[in-house]
C-alpha cells in the first residue's frame, strides 16, 4: 500500500481524493483538464476539503493549517454591517427605456431617447425589520432603483409611499430609534405595533400624514411587483437652455396594485417568510417580467407657488387631479441576481447620485439624504472605493484623480495624480460643456435653526387620504389603528393618539376609541394652524384604480384522490389563459391519484400551502378525497379562510368538505353546476376579491 492510500484510509468522508495538485509541471489547470479545482485565496491547490491538519488522526489541529484558517477567516467575515433601515431587500436587474423624448424638460440623456434602453438595479425593501425579518410586516416599502446611464449613474432613492414621516432630516434618527425594536427589550422585531413608536407619532403631528398611509393596505402589499413607486422628494429637471422646473416621480406597476389582509399577513409570515423575495425571483425565471411605468409630475416655479402646501415639505404630495402624471418609459425587471450578497446586499444607493438634466430641491429632508448615505455606504461598505464593486460600478467611462483607499481594485499609471498638471496630456480634466452643472439657484436668508411656516398644516392632507379611501379600505384603516394602538401599553399614548385621529377625521376617531374601549378618552389635539377641507382624490385609492385582471397572480388548486383530471386540465389552461400561475397542490407531495387511477405530480403539500398564499383557491375531489378532506383540518381551513379573505373559490367533486367549511354564497362557483363554471370562478378571480361578501 502506497503512502497516498494509507492517507486516505485516515480521511473521514473525502470524496474528492483524487483532485490532484500539479504533477511533474503540469498547473492545476492542466492537471484537469475542464474540472475546476478547488485552490485557497492564493491560487494553491487544495488536496483536502474535508480534514483539517492534525497531529495523528485524533490529535490536536496544528496552527501550520494555512488552509484551515484561511477558510474560517474568511467565514468569520462573511457578514457586513446590515443598513440601518431597509436592510430587508429583494434586487433584480433590467433595463429603463423612455417612450418618448423627455427633452424638453431634462438634458439627461436616458431620458431623451427612446430607442435607448439604460440598465438598471431595483433594490425593493421593508424600513423597520432587521435583514432575515419576513417580508409581510405592516411597514414601508423602499423602491430604490440605479440606472446606469451613458453619463454616469443615477440613483432613484424612493418609497411605494408618496410622502414621509417628517420634514427635517435632523429627526430621521429619532423616527428610525422609535420604530425599530425597543432599546432595552431587543423587541418587536419589523413591527411599528410598539409604545416606543407611537409615543414618537402622538408627540410629532408632522407625521400623521404618513400615518393614514401607514395604516393603509399599502403597507401590505401582495407582491414587489404590484407596488407604486414613488420619489417622495421634489426634484429639479434641467434641460439644455438651463430652464428648470420641479419634478415628483412616479412608479405605476403594469400589474396594478394589490394588497393582502391584515389576517393574510400575519399567516403568510408564518407559511412562507420570503413571501416577496420568493414571489420576485419566480417571476423573473419563469419569464414573467415585472413591468413599472416612470411618470412626472412637474410644476413650474409659479404653479409650485401658487400650489397650497409647500413642494419643499416631504409630508406633502400634489394630488394627481391637481398636476396629472405624464407617463415617460417603462423598466423591466428580466434577470435575477446572481449572487445575493454581490450584488442585491452590496448595492449601494446615493440620492446624491444624480447625472446632468437632474438636480436637487431645497427640501430639508432631502438635503439630510444627499450627506447621509453617501457615509452610511462608507461605513457598511468600509471604503469609499465601493463604487468598483461590479453591482456600483457606472457602465460608461469614469475617470478621476481620487487615489488609494482600502481594497483599491485598479492600477493607475503614470505619475499625475493631481490636476492641474502639464507632465500628463492625456489625464482627465473637467468638462464645462458636458460637465454636471448646479442649477443656479438665488438664494438668502438669515441662518437659523426654524421650520417654514408653510410646513406647519399637519392635518389637511391625512384628512384628505382617509376621505379618499373607498368604505372597504376605510375599514381598513380603522382596524390596523385599533390592532397598532391595542399593543400600546401606556393608556396616555393612546389617548393622545385618539386626540390626533379626532382632528383628522372625528368619524375615525370615533371608531378607533370605541374599539379599543376608550370612549370620551381622547387628548384633544390643538393644530397649530387651521385645517382646510380638500377635495378627495380617488387617485390615491388602491382599490378599483387600475383595471381587474388576474395576470401575475397565482391560483391554489387542491387536488384530492379521484378528482377530475379533465376538470383540471381545463381549468390550468384557463388560468394560464389570464397569464396567471396555477400552483397544483396535493395532501402529499408525492401526488394524488385522479379518477383514472393515475397518479398526478403536484407543486407542493397542503400542509405547506394555506390558502393565504394564493390570490383564489379550486378543490378538486373524487368522492372518497372528498370525505378524507371533510376530515383534514388543513383543507378545512385552506377553505375557510380562502371565504373569509373575499377570495374567488371554485369546486368540483368537493362539495362535503365545502359544506364542512362553511363555504357558499357570491364567488363560490361549483364547476359542475354552473354553466361556464370555468369561466365564472375566473372572472371573480380576476376581480381580486369578492367584496360583496364583505360581511363586516
Ligand atoms: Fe433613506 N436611508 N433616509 N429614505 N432609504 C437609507 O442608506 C435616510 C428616506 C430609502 O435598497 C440608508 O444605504 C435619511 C426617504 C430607501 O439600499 C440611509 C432620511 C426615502 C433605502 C438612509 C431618509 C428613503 C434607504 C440606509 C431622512 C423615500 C434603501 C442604508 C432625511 C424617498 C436603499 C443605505 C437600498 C436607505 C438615510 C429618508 C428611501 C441611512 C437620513 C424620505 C429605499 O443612508
Amino acid at each position: 500500500m502506497n503512502k497516498k492510500h494509507k492517507a486516505g484510509r485516515e480521511k473521514q468522508g473525502s470524496a474528492q481524493s483524487d483532485a490532484r495538485a500539479s504533477k511533474g509541471g503540469e498547473t492545476h489547470q492542466q492537471a484537469t483538464g475542464d474540472r475546476t479545482i478547488l485552490t485557497t485565496n492564493q491560487g494553491v491547490a487544495i488536496s483536502d476539503n474535508q480534514n483539517s491538519l492534525k497531529a495523528g488522526g485524533r490529535g490536536p489541529t496544528l496552527l501550520e493549517d494555512f488552509i484551515l484558517r484561511e477558510k474560517i477567516t474568511h467565514f468569520d467575515h462573511e457578514r457586513i454591517p446590515e443598513r440601518i433601515v431597509h436592510a430587508r431587500g429583494s434586487g433584480a436587474h433590467g433595463y429603463f427605456q423612455p417612450y418618448q423624448s423627455m427633452k424638453h424638460v431634462t438634458k439627461a440623456n436616458f431620458l431623451s431617447d427612446p430607442s435607448v434602453q439604460t440598465p438598471v438595479f431595483v433594490r425593493f425593501s421593508t424600513v423597520a425589520g432587521g435583514a432575515g425579518s419576513v417580508d409581510l410586516p405592516r411597514d414601508v416599502r423602499g423602491f430604490a432603483v440605479k440606472f446606469y446611464t451613458q453619463e454616469g449613474n443615477y440613483d432613484l432613492v424612493g418609497n411605494n409611499i408618496p410622502v414621509f414621516f417628517i420634514q427635517d432630516a435632523i429627526k430621521f434618527p429619532d423616527l428610525i430609534h422609535s420604530v425599530k425594536m425597543e432599546a432595552d427589550r431587543g423587541y418587536p422585531q419589523a413591527g411599528s405595533a410598539h409604545d416606543t413608536f407611537w409615543d414618537f407619532v402622538s408627540l410629532m403631528p408632522e407625521s400623521l400624514h404618513m400615518i393614514m398611509w401607514a395604516m393603509s393596505d399599502r403597507t401590505l402589499p401582495r407582491s414587489l411587483r404590484m407596488m407604486e413607486g414613488f420619489g417622495v422628494n421634489t426634484f429639479r429637471l434641467v434641460n439644455d437652455a438651463g430652464e428648470s422646473n420641479f419634478v415628483k416621480f412616479h412608479w405605476r406597476p403594469i400589474l396594478g396594485t394589490s394588497a393582502v389582509t391584515w389576517d393574510e399577513a400575519v399567516k403568510i409570515s408564518g407559511a412562507d417568510p420570503d413571501f416577496h423575495r420568493r414571489d420576485l425571483y419566480e417571476a423573473i425565471e419563469a419569464g414573467a417580467f415585472p413591468e413599472f411605468e416612470l411618470a412626472f409630475q412637474v410644476l413650474d416655479q409659479k404653479m409650485a407657488d401658487d400650489y397650497r402646501f409647500d413642494i419643499l415639505d416631504a409630508t406633502k404630495l400634489i394630488p394627481e387631479e391637481v398636476v396629472p402624471l405624464q407617463v415617460v418609459g417603462k423598466m423591466v425587471l428580466n434577470r435575477n441576481p446572481d449572487n445575493f450578497f454581490a450584488e442585491t446586499e452590496q448595492v449601494a444607493f446615493c440620492p446624491s447620485h444624480v447625472v446632468p438634466g437632474i438636480d436637487f430641491s431645497e427640501d430639508p429632508l432631502l438635503q439630510g439624504r444627499l450627506f447621509s448615505y453617501l457615509d452610511t455606504q462608507l461605513s457598511r461598505l468600509g471604503t469609499p472605493n465601493f463604487h468598483q464593486i461590479p453591482v456600483n460600478a457606472p457602465k460608461c467611462p469614469f475617470a478621476n484623480l481620487q487615489r488609494d483607499a482600502k481594497m483599491q481594485m485598479m492600477v493607475p499609471k503614470g505619475r499625475a495624480n493631481y490636476e492641474p498638471n502639464s507632465i500628463d496630456p492625456s489625464a482627465p480634466r473637467e468638462s464645462h460643456s458636458y460637465g454636471f452643472q448646479t442649477t443656479p439657484i438665488p438664494l438668502e436668508g438669515t441662518k437659523v435653526r426654524l421650520r417654514a411656516e408653510s410646513f406647519a398644516d399637519h392635518y389637511s392632507q391625512a384628512r384628505m387620504f382617509y376621505r379618499s379611501m373607498s368604505l372597504h379600505e376605510q375599514k381598513h384603516m380603522q382596524k390596523a389603528l385599533t390592532f397598532e394602538l391595542g399593543k400600546v401599553d401606556i393608556p396616555e399614548i393612546r389617548r393622545k393618539m385618539l386626540g390626533h385621529l379626532d382632528v383628522i377625521d372625528p368619524d375615525l376617531g370615533t371608531i378607533v376609541a370605541e374599539e379599543l374601549g376608550m370612549t370620551g378618552e381622547a387628548i384633544r389635539a390643538t393644530p397649530t394652524v387651521p385645517h382646510v377641507e380638500l377635495p378627495p382624490s380617488l387617485a390615491l385609492r388602491m382599490i378599483g384604480k387600475y383595471p381587474p385582471t388576474l395576470k401575475g397572480r397565482k391560483v391554489g388548486v387542491l387536488l384530492a384522490p379521484g378528482f377530475d383530471v379533465e376538470v383540471m386540465q381545463q381549468l390550468v389552461k384557463a388560468i394560464e389563459a389570464e397569464s396567471a400561475t396555477a400552483a397544483l397542490i396535493g395532501t402529499k407531495v408525492g401526488g394524488v391519484q385522479d379518477g383514472a387511477g393515475t397518479k398526478q405530480p403536484v407543486d407542493m403539500a397542503l400542509n405547506a400551502s394555506p390558502s393565504v398564499l394564493f390570490d383564489a383557491v379550486a378543490v378538486l375531489a373524487g368522492t372518497e378525497g372528498d370525505r378524507a378532506l371533510t376530515e383534514n383540518p388543513d383543507a378545512v381551513t385552506f377553505l375557510r379562510d380562502a371565504l373569509r379573505h373575499l377570495k374567488s373559490i371554485g369546486l368540483s367533486g368537493a362539495t362535503s368538505v365545502a359544506n364542512r367549511a362553511e363555504v357558499s354564497g357570491l364567488g363560490v362557483t361549483n364547476f359542475a353546476g354552473a354553466k361556464d363554471g370555468i369561466s365564472t370562478f375566473i372572472n371573480f378571480a380576476r376581480g381580486g376579491r369578492v367584496w360583496e361578501r364583505d360581511s363586516d
